[in-house]
């Protein structure tokens, strides 16, 4: 429960306005918590109705996305996008194309996005979208045609300076491929509109492998700093086998840890002897097919259907990518009872409250999506730099800076934990510090009657 009356009294009206909307919901009260000890230090933002304007979208649009299938078949989605918070920059941030996508999914992935885009230092205000369109099964004439009716409309509603949309669960470069070609058909103009693009068109070098390789950086100062160790040597249990999981098994591995586990909505796979991550990469990247195939290519690693078992694997370090909520009360106590001493996260909220307690109960190193995965949207924003300079890095350069963000986030998010009395304390830390920046940009611009 909030202390602060002006806290208690946004969050009653947050929840009122949006009733029903529990993840949203949930990610609006663990910021507003986190800031307590600030909101007590800074009565103009009561005064200025920072928190209220702060968590109502600017603007949420909703629109349909009529397609047809193979067979001749007309089908309607439901596309997004939220255009959370524009404080700091132009609206940044991913689509998601899956069956879950609701106005409260996105809203709470745009939210999180503000503050994230925040800490990674460059100027990004925050946005999600995306539609409950399920690319599974689909063919990829279907994917297109679906991917140019979406863009078909979102297309009025971005821009080079106004909004940036990326990749997310269900959206990798052949999606960003076929939404670019119909911006650029419908608009006329070859601009930097989509981050995550390929490199023959715009895209930037290690964007793709930035999504796990971010997630690693930043686990790996963590553990220097807060723990004076690292990943090597270390068991390391890994959820989801997308985007995020595949480039984050990579660079623990070159970091010298043992990934021993990976897994889909349908299951997981458990190799104590490391997973080759030539047979996933074959499997999910070239055939796009089900982690389960794995045990065809590696009989001796064991596959067991339900995704929530991965947690009851005895690991050191556990990096969630899957997807939100992914880990309860009951996933963190079995992770806490068989060892492990470091949650960070790849995926967008995948702990709940309930897990999160856990964690902090028991001295896990615990590091938040917004800080811990931002190194996506950092390349994102590098991709965008790249493409308003007319040059391409190599992949040394956006590396380098990409280590460097993530070493700044892991620090920033550790001095503001320190400066509201809860040292390492990383999701007070990360939430305050992304916070304060978009506040002061807030509180500068004034209120438009
Ligand atoms: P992908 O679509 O590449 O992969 C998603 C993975 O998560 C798949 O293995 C998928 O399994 C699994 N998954 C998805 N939904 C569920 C669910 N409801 N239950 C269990 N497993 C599920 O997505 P990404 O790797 O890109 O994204 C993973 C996470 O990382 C998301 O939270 C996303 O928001 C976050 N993220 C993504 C970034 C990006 O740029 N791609 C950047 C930063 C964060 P299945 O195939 O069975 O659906
Ligand atoms: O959650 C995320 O940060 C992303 N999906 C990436 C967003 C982006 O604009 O690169």
């Amino acid at each position: 429960m909030f202390k602060n009356e002006y806290l208690q009294k946004v969050y009653a009206e947050v929840e009122a306005r949006n009733a029903g909307e529990v993840e949203f919901l949930q990610a609006v009260r663990e910021v507003l918590e986190s800031l307590e000890m600030l909101v007590e230090k800074h009565p103009e933002y009561e005064k200025n109705g920072l928190l209220e304007r702060f968590c109502e979208p600017e603007r949420f649009i909703q629109f349909r996305v009529p397609w047809v299938d193979d067979a001749g078949k007309v089908h309607v989605n439901r596309g997004f996008r939220v255009q959370f918070n524009s404080a700091i920059g132009p609206y940044k941030g991913g689509l998601r194309l899956h069956p879950s996508v609701n106005a409260s999914v996105i809203k709470f992935l745009g939210f999180e996005q503000v503050l994230k885009n925040s800490l990674t230092g460059l100027p990004m205000g925050g946005g999600k979208g995306g539609s409950d369109f399920d690319p599974k099964g689909k063919s990829d004439a279907e994917v297109m045609r679906f991917c140019q009716s979406f863009m078909t409309e979102l297309q009025r509603h971005i821009g080079q300076f106004t909004d940036v949309p990326a990749g997310d669960i269900g959206v990798g470069g052949r999606e960003i491929g076929y939404l670019y070609g119909q911006y650029k058909r419908m608009r006329n103009e070859f601009v930097g509109v989509l981050t995550g693009k390929g490199l023959t068109y715009g895209g930037s070098l290690a964007r793709t492998e930035a999504t796990g390789y971010g997630l690693c950086y930043f686990t790996e100062e963590a553990m220097n700093n807060m723990m004076n160790d690292s990943l090597k040597g270390k068991t390391v249990v890994i959820s989801g086998s997308g985007n995020v999981a595949i480039y984050a098994t990579q660079k623990a591995q070159q970091l010298g840890a043992n990934v021993v586990a990976l897994s889909d909505s349908s299951g997981y796979i458990h190799d104590p002897d490391g997973i080759k991550l030539d047979v996933v990469m074959e499997i999910k990247l070239s055939r796009r097919g089900r982690i389960k195939e794995y045990v065809e290519a590696v009989p001796t690693a064991r596959y067991c259907e339900g995704c929530s078992g991965i947690w009851t694997i005895p690991c050191d370090v556990a990096l969630p990518c899957a997807t939100q909520n992914e880990i309860d009360e009951a996933g963190a106590k079995a992770l806490v009872a068989n060892g492990c001493k470091v949650v960070c996260e790849g995926a967008n909220m995948p702990s709940t409250p309930e897990a999160i307690n856990v964690y902090l109960a028991n001295g896990v190193l615990y590091g938040p999506a917004k800080a811990a995965n931002a190194g996506v949207v950092s390349v994102s924003g590098l991709e965008m730099s790249q493409n308003s300079l007319r040059l391409s890095w190599t992949f040394e350069e956006v590396d380098q800076r990409l280590q460097g963000i993530m070493r700044d986030i892991f620090h920033n998010a550790y001095h503001a934990s320190k400066e509201c009395g809860a040292e390492g304390n990383l999701m007070v830390g990360a939430n305050v510090a992304g916070f304060l920046k978009v506040a002061d940009a807030m509180l500068a611009q004034g209120i438009a009657y």
